[in-house]
């Protein structure tokens, strides 16, 4: 037994981290259900660093250096629990099985426990920044044991991205609190995207710019606070001219967004823990309006806004509300994901440090970003933070933005521009800075038709108001 660490699985993903951990001198034993992808591996990649080829279960498991640290990279679901019950029964008490697949958070604690009862570590690992990522260093989100962390988290931390010599990799909390992480990751990633898109067509629709004029204002926003990955990318998507049609590529594209579920889960289960993360809601919801054709061919000759677009001028000064909108719903997109991994945590007992968090996804991921080391200051300064708007900065700098926020929002609803995310944004702000709330309506209409009762502001205390009967007196319930 020579290898320090096993990897099944090896499409992209999998293939792409064994390399990885060669490459950091790691000897990895390798393994495959088609052993052909395991040969073309050596093949082209055997020179890299130092790799056990086996074909067998037993063979794999008998390549790894104890205890074995095995790490499955297949298909989430049904594939992941097949390789489990391959794998566990040839393993020894204190081996790790660690899954860095997209798993759901509560199918790895299934599996955690289950395997806990063997003897066996699950770590279900949260892997970040899709197939470049992987060769080049990931943002990694372990769970499981502290006890197997130990044993592990040094291979992973070396595999990781670095930002500033800090590895992008920590261990998140026991049994399901990294693939949780990460899904919240992914479901922050989706409501970031609908935001740059949103920006993008106010951009094109009201500010009447070109796509490579509107690459160049993101190339410009890039250099600021705004300065991340998907920023990056969306200004070289821009930029990119179609070569078979010559028309700017993001025309040539169908504008149906797919997904893969992640978001979906996110906002799934926020709705069981109560957590209102409506910006990545809308990002969802989104996605999934884009591909109803047929609603949106019911839709289609409604009237619209007709409002007609600015002139250059106007445009230059819209395009600096739009930054402002833009920052600031990012803010909020943030901080629901923020409140949705403090809330998980404390429903599971998984101690999760927020500030760690954002300091890991500050590069090898898709979400990375100069503002996540903003959030990783802001919890260093206060680990106990409710909000993000609690900490001063953040609270100024979304003060400072809000008249623009508004005027943006204002101005697609008068151009009949839709921006679900930009708006729910800025109405989660506003409804969290009210000083009443129309809730006090919604409590009172529950009351009349179902005696669902009410508290008061002015005493303790429930009560219900016998709507049925002339005078409607008021009862203690
Ligand atoms: P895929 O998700 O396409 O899975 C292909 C691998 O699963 C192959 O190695 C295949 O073996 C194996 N497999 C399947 Br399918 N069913 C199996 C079974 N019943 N028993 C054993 N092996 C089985 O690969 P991927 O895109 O590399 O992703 C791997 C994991 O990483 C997934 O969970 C994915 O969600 C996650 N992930 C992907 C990304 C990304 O950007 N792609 C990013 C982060 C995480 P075969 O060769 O014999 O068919």
């Amino acid at each position: 037994a020579t290898a320090q660490i096993g990897v099944t699985g090896l499409a992209v993903m999998g293939r792409n981290l064994a390399r990885n951990f060669a490459r950091h001198g790691y000897t990895v034993a390798l393994h495959n259900r088609t052993p052909s992808r395991t040969h073309a591996l050596i093949e082209e990649f055997g020179h890299e660093g130092n790799f056990v080829a086996t074909e067998r279960p037993e063979e794999f498991v008998a390549a790894l250096e104890r205890p074995r640290r095995l790490m499955i990279m297949v298909k989430a679901g049904d594939p992941t629990d097949t390789v489990i019950e391959e794998f566990a029964p040839l393993l020894e008490p204190g081996d790790m099985i660690i899954d860095g697949g997209n798993a759901h958070f509560a199918d790895t604690r299934r599996r955690e426990r289950a395997l806990r009862e063997r003897g066996v570590h699950f770590v279900g690992t949260g892997v970040s920044g899709g197939e470049e990522g992987a060769l080049h260093g990931p943002s990694i989100m372990p769970g499981g044991s502290a006890e197997s962390y130990a044993s592990l988290g040094p291979l992973l931390e070396a595999i990781s991205a670095k930002v500033d010599g800090e590895p992008c990799c920590t261990h998140i909390g026991p049994d399901g609190a990294g693939h949780f992480v990460k899904m919240v990751h992914n479901g922050i990633e989706y409501a970031d995207m609908q935001l740059i898109g949103e920006a993008y067509d106010l951009l094109r629709q009201v500010g009447g710019y070109h796509p490579p004029q509107i690459a160049e204002i993101f190339r410009r926003w890039n250099t600021g606070r705004l300065d991340s990955y998907l920023i990056e990318i969306t200004a070289e998507v821009l930029a990119h001219t179609d070569a078979a049609t010559g028309a700017p590529f993001v025309d040539v594209v169908q504008d149906r967004a797919e997904q893969k579920g992640t978001g979906r889960w996110t906002v799934q289960i926020a709705l069981d823990l109560g957590v209102p993360v409506s910006a990545i809601a809308q990002a969802v919801f989104a996605r999934s309006s884009s591909g109803h054709t047929d609603l949106r061919a019911a839709y289609r000759d409604l009237p619209g806004a007709g409002a007609r677009p600015l002139s250059a001028h106007e445009a230059e000064t819209f395009t600096a509300h739009v930054e402002q909108a833009l920052y600031a719903s990012k803010i909020i997109a943030y901080d629901q994901g923020w409140k949705m991994i403090m809330d998980g945590s404390a429903e599971y007992d998984w101690d999760i440090d927020p500030g760690a968090v954002a300091a890991i996804w500050r590069g090898g991921c898709i979400i990375r970003a100069a503002f996540l080391d903003r959030i990783r200051a802001a919890y260093a300064a206060d680990p106990g933070l409710v909000s993000l708007l609690s900490d001063r900065e953040f609270g100024q700098e979304i003060g400072g933005a809000q008249q623009s926020w508004r005027e943006v929002v204002a101005t697609a609803a008068r151009h009949g521009i839709p921006v679900p995310a930009f708006s729910t944004a800025l109405a989660y702000y506003d409804s969290l800075r009210a000083e009443r709330l129309p809730a006090a309506l919604t409590q009172a209409q529950r009351d009349f038709f179902g005696a669902h009762t009410y508290r008061r502001t002015d005493r303790e205390g429930s009560f219900h108001t016998r709507w049925a009967e002339h005078d409607r007196p008021e009862v203690s319930a």
